[in-house]
C-alpha cells in the first residue's frame, strides 16, 4: 500500500476517533452525521481494500466485529466482588461504626456515588490500548465480551498514558435507548426487554457484536486494580485518574466524613433519581483512603469497606381496568390485574398480581379502581390496595369465574386451600404448562422451546405428553412460526443433550405435586435412580426429614398410575438419563452434618444462607426454615433473631459462622 493511503488512513482514524468522543462521550458534534458517515464510509472501504492494513484500534471497530459461536471465559485474577446492602439509615450507622471502631478514628472520610443499575465489567489494558473485556460472571470467572465491549463508546480503545491498567465498572443502558430499543422490538412483534438492565445483559450476552453496537451501552468505571502500582492513595483520586485517562466517570460523587451527612445527601437522591438519564437502584459508600480499605479487608462475597444503600421500593397509582384468570400447570387459576399501564421504578407495567380470589376480596378490589401498585426490586409488581377515596361509583365487583376459563370444566376450591383449581386433566391450559414447566430452565433446561413453541407444538397436535418432544422431527418443526434451518438443528440438539440431565431436573420437570425443585434434588440425591424412587414406599420416603406427609402420598400416587408408569418407560426406551449425577452425601461417613436438621438464621459473612444450605446438604445434613423440637443444630449469624431466640429456649445447639466454618472444613 503507497504511503499516501496509509497516511490518510491514519489521518481518517484520528478524526473519526475524536469526532466519536464528541458526539458520543460529550454529547457536543462538531460535524453533521453525513461528514461523519462519509469519512466512516471512506475508512471502511480502504481497510477493505488493505485488510492487512487496518490500524489495531480503528474506529471501524466500534461498529462491531465477527459474530462468535460461543464466550471464551475469563479468570480475574482480582476477584469481582458484589456490595453487603443497607435498607435503612440505621445500617449505615452500624457500618460507620464498625468502620470507625476499626481504623480507631472518631471520623472516617467516605466516598458516595450513584449505583448505576447494570452490570459489572472488567476491561483490561495493555500498554494503553484496550486488550480484555470480561463479564463479572460469579466474581472469579467472567466471558470474553471483549468485541462486543468494543463497540461501547464510554470505553476507551487507547487510554491516555501507555499503562497496564484493568478497570472495572458498570454497563448500562440508558433509559431513552431502552424506551426506543423496546419500541422497536415490539413494532418486530418481540418481546419488550423489562427494564434496562436486562436490556444491557441480553445487549452485552449478544455474540454478534454488530447487534450488541446497535442497543449503544453505556459504561462507568467504579474502581480500578491495584491503584496504589500508580502512585494513588484513596479512591476519589482513583477515579479522577480514570476520567484523566479517558473514561467517563459519574460526576454524581460526593466525599463526605459524617454519616448523617451522607443520609441526607441519600434523601435528595432517592427523590430525585426518577430525573437521572439512567437508572440506579441505590448508592455506595465506600472509606475513601485505601490504607483503611486495607485494614478493613474483605469476606468472601463482599469489602468490608464499602456498603451499598438499596432505595425502597416504588409506588405508583393506575387504573384497574380488568382482572384476568389463566390456569397454571397445576390447574390452580390465578388472577391477574390488567393494568393502564404505568411506568414504575424505569419498568412500564401493564399487568400486576393479585396472588388469589380470597386476597381480592379482603382487599376489597373493584373493576375500575384506581390502585397502588408497588414493586420492590426484580420481583413482578403487586397489586397493593384499592384507592377507595377515589371512586365515582362506576367501579363493578369482580366475579369469581365458576369454571374454568379454558377448557369450561367447573372448578373447585379444595378444603384446605385458597386456589381455585380445574381439575380436569386433558385441560389444554395445564397440558401445555405443564409442557412449558418441563422444557424450563430450572427443569429440563431445554433452549429455544418456551411457551410459545410449546403452543404450537401442541396446537399441531405434535406433542401431547412430554415423551412427544424426544419425537420431534426436522420436518415438524420447520414450518413452524420463526423456525430457520439453524433453529431446528440448534432445538433438535438441546431436546437430545437434555435426556443426560441429572434425575433431579426431570423430576421436576414432571410437575408432581407438591414435589418442587429443592425436593426433587433431596429425593435424587437419596435415591439415586428413578427406579429406587418408583419403589419406595410412603414410610421411605417420609425417613426423609423434607418429606412431608402430603408430598409422600403425592409421590406415591403419582407413580401408581399407570399412564405415568407408560410414560416413565417410554422416557427409558428414549434413553433419557435415570440417575442422580451429582455428589451423594456418603451417608456412610459420620459427620456433624449427616442425619442432623439445621436452620440458618442472621446474616453470614463467608457465604448466602443458600450456600451454606447447599454444602450442609451435599453433607447428608438437612435444612429446615423454622426451628423446631426436631432441630438439632441453629446457626446464627449477625443480627440473628427470633429463632436463635427459639433454640436458646428449647436448649439446641446454637454455633456460629466460624464454628460452621471450622465443622465444614472438618467434614469436607
Ligand atoms: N453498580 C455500581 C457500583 C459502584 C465495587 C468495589 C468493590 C465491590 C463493589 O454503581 N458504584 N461501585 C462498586 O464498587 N460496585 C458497583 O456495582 C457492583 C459491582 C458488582 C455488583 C454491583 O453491580
Amino acid at each position: 500500500m503507497c504511503n499516501e493511503v496509509k497516511q490518510r488512513m491514519e489521518e481518517l482514524c484520528r478524526l473519526l476517533h475524536q469526532y466519536n468522543y464528541e458526539y458520543h462521550v460529550l454529547d457536543n458534534p462538531t460535524v453533521s452525521d453525513n461528514v461523519y458517515d462519509q469519512l466512516l464510509h471512506e475508512l471502511i472501504e480502504l481497510e477493505k481494500q488493505y485488510p492487512t492494513d487496518r490500524l489495531k484500534n480503528s474506529p471501524t471497530v466500534r461498529i462491531g466485529g465477527q459474530a462468535l459461536d460461543h464466550f471464551e471465559k475469563v479468570t480475574h485474577e482480582e476477584a469481582m466482588l458484589s456490595l453487603g446492602n443497607a435498607f435503612h439509615a440505621g445500617d449505615l450507622h452500624d457500618f460507620d461504626r464498625k468502620v470507625r471502631e476499626v481504623s480507631g478514628k472518631a471520623k472516617v472520610q467516605y466516598v458516595v456515588e450513584l449505583k448505576i443499575d447494570g452490570l459489572a465489567a472488567s476491561v483490561k489494558y495493555e500498554n494503553g490500548e484496550f486488550v480484555l473485556g470480561a463479564t463479572r460472571g460469579d466474581g472469579t470467572i467472567g466471558e470474553n465480551i471483549t468485541e462486543n465491549l468494543k463497540t461501547v463508546y464510554d470505553i476507551p480503545l487507547q487510554l491516555k498514558d501507555l499503562l497496564d491498567l484493568e478497570v472495572r465498572g458498570e454497563i448500562y443502558m440508558m433509559k431513552s435507548v431502552f424506551a426506543q430499543l423496546n419500541q422497536e422490538r415490539e413494532q418486530n412483534g418481540e418481546a419488550g426487554f423489562r427494564n434496562p438492565r436486562n436490556a444491557a445483559a441480553g445487549s452485552i450476552r449478544q455474540l454478534d457484536p454488530k447487534i450488541a453496537g446497535k442497543r449503544r451501552l453505556s459504561f462507568f468505571p467504579y474502581g480500578m486494580v491495584h491503584p496504589q502500582k500508580y502512585g494513588i492513595d484513596n479512591h476519589a483520586q482513583a477515579l479522577d485518574f480514570l476520567q484523566l485517562q479517558g473514561f467517563q466517570t459519574n460526576p454524581e460523587r460526593r466525599l463526605f466524613d459524617s454519616m448523617d451527612e451522607i443520609i441526607q445527601f441519600i434523601e435528595q437522591w432517592t427523590d430525585k433519581r426518577d430525573t437521572l438519564p439512567y437508572e440506579v437502584d441505590g448508592m455506595v459508600i465506600k472509606v475513601n483512603h485505601f490504607t483503611l480499605q486495607e485494614t478493613l479487608g474483605f469476606t468472601v462475597k463482599s469489602p468490608k469497606w464499602a456498603i451499598a444503600y438499596k432505595f425502597p421500593a416504588t409506588e405508583v397509582s393506575t387504573k384497574l381496568l380488568d382482572i384476568e384468570w389463566s390456569v397454571g400447570r397445576t390447574g390452580v387459576v390465578t388472577p391477574t390485574a390488567i393494568l393502564e399501564p404505568v411506568m414504575i421504578a424505569g419498568t412500564m407495567v401493564g399487568r400486576a398480581s393479585l396472588h388469589n380470589a380470597d386476597l381480592i376480596i379482603e382487599k376489597g378490589i373493584r373493576i375500575g379502581d384506581r390502585v397502588i401498585i408497588r414493586k420492590a426490586g426484580d420481583i413482578i409488581p403487586e397489586v397493593v390496595r384499592p384507592l377507595i377515596e377515589s371512586r365515582t361509583g362506576e367501579e363493578k365487583l369482580f366475579c369469581m369465574p365458576h369454571i374454568c376459563p379454558v377448557c369450561h370444566t367447573k372448578l373447585i376450591k379444595l378444603e384446605d386451600e385458597v386456589a381455585l383449581r380445574c381439575v380436569n386433566p386433558a385441560c389444554s391450559a395445564q397440558i401445555k404448562e405443564g409442557l412449558t414447566h418441563f422444557v424450563s430452565r430450572d427443569a429440563m433446561n431445554i433452549e429455544g422451546l418456551g411457551e410459545r413453541v410449546i403452543t404450537q407444538l401442541f396446537e399441531a397436535d405434535l406433542v401431547h405428553v412430554v415423551s412427544d418432544l424426544y419425537c420431534l422431527t426436522e420436518e415438524q418443526l420447520l414450518p413452524l412460526e420463526r423456525m430457520g434451518e439453524k433453529s431446528v438443528q440448534n432445538l433438535l440438539k438441546g431436546i437430545e443433550k437434555s435426556k443426560q440431565n441429572s434425575l433431579e431436573r426431570l423430576l421436576f420437570g414432571l410437575g408432581i405435586r407438591h414435589v418442587g425443585a429443592k425436593a426433587a434434588k433431596i429425593l435424587s440425591m437419596h435415591f439415586g435412580t428413578m427406579d429406587a424412587l418408583m419403589a419406595a414406599s410412603k414410610e421411605d420416603l417420609t425417613a426423609i426429614f423434607e418429606i412431608g406427609d402430603k408430598m409422600a402420598d403425592s409421590i406415591v400416587m403419582y407413580f401408581a398410575n399407570e399412564k405415568i408408569q407408560d410414560l416413565i418407560e417410554q422416557l427409558r426406551t428414549l434413553g433419557l438419563n435415570f440417575s442422580y449425577t451429582g455428589v451423594r452425601p456418603n451417608l456412610a461417613e459420620k459427620n456433624r452434618f449427616s442425619e442432623n436438621t439445621f436452620v440458618i438464621t442472621g446474616t453470614l459473612e463467608q457465604f448466602s444462607r443458600k450456600e451454606a444450605a447447599e454444602k450442609i446438604e451435599a453433607l447428608g445434613g438437612r435444612v429446615a426454615s423454622s426451628v423446631s423440637k426436631r432441630t438439632n443444630i441453629v446457626i446464627a449469624g449477625r443480627e440473628a433473631g427470633s429463632k436463635l431466640k427459639k433454640a436458646n429456649e428449647l436448649g439446641i445447639e446454637v454455633w456460629d459462622e466460624k464454628e460452621l466454618i471450622k465443622e465444614l472444613e472438618n467434614a469436607e
